[in-house]
């Protein structure tokens, strides 16, 4: 399943960098963005994910945090999250840059997260920026209001059109240039900045490698591609980095 290429880079890798998306929760039971059977189908995400949509129609944009949420709260981490926690064990330099926002990695015992895209379980009023973990009560027609002054309340998230945290995407690009051998697991790849990362940790020298089961924009610059979902073939790259390390 992994190329001698591969083993050979990880065996004398100082620095691992990996980045994941939605595809990485999908076992978990988290829809990804644009799969068939995905978040919403009916909607493309950036019809949803942005200010305006928000400001146009809080209520549809709000009930789709909240029914995502509610789906967040009631999955758990799955292999291929467990998996990248134990990565992060095996080398000294690690880091995992992730786009989701749903703190499965952080759950599955990851420690050194860079969250680009924010956290869905955080939220923050527009006009006081009071946080709110939980939502205060209000009517499924209605869109969530601050106690302290009435102001929408609105996820802490990054949408289409804004910026990502500055600290957050300073991190993911010294890690991505540091990295020798970088991962990208399930994303499509399509949306930037993050989309750009696999392509600068190619421009720095890592070698690049692909863990989704189909093809995304970037496959064509991926040095290894190794099709398959990230639950079976996470699990079983940590399997073969520890029995390597263990007999070096
Ligand atoms: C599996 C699997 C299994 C399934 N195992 N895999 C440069 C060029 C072109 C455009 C731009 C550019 N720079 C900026 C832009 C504009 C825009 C952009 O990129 N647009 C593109 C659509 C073209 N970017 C932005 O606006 C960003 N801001 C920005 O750049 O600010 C500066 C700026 C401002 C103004 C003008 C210009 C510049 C912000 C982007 C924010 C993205 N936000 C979202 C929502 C977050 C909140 C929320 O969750 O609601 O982030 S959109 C959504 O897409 C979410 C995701 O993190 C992101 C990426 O999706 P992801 O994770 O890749 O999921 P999918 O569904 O697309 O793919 C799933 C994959 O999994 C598939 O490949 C499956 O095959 C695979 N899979 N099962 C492994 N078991
Ligand atoms: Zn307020």
């Amino acid at each position: 399943m992994f190329s001698e290429q591969l083993l050979n880079r990880l065996a004398n890798a100082e620095s691992v960098a990996i980045l994941t998306g939605a595809g990485v929760s999908a076992e978990s039971g988290v829809p990804t963005f644009r799969d068939p059977g995905g978040l919403w189908e009916q909607f493309r995400p950036e019809e949803l994910a942005n200010f305006d949509a928000f400001m146009r129609n809080p209520v549809l944009v709000s009930s789709w945090y909240a029914y995502r949420r509610e789906i967040i709260r009631s999955v758990e981490p799955n292999p291929g999250h467990y998996a990248i926690a134990e990565m992060e064990t095996l080398f000294d330099d690690f880091t995992l840059i992730t786009q989701n926002v749903d703190n499965l990695h952080r759950r599955a015992g990851s420690i050194r997260v860079v969250e680009l895209h924010g956290n869905i379980m955080r939220n923050y009023c527009l006009d006081c920026r009071r946080e709110y973990k939980d939502m205060p009560d209000h009517d499924k027609d209605t869109a969530p209001r601050c106690t302290e002054c009435g102001g929408l309340i609105r996820p802490d998230v990054v949408w289409f059109g804004e910026l990502l945290p500055q600290d957050a995407v300073r991190e993911a690009e010294l890690a991505t240039r540091r990295a020798d051998v970088f991962f990208s697991v399930g994303t499509s790849a399509i949306v930037y900045p993050a989309a750009g990362l696999p392509h600068t940790a190619r421009e720095h020298g890592a070698y690049v490698v692909e863990i989704n089961p189909c093809d995304t924009d970037f496959t064509p610059y991926a040095h290894e591609v190794i099709r398959g979902p990230s639950g079976t073939v996470m699990p079983r790259l940590v399997e073969t980095v520890k029995r390597m390390k263990n007999t070096a």
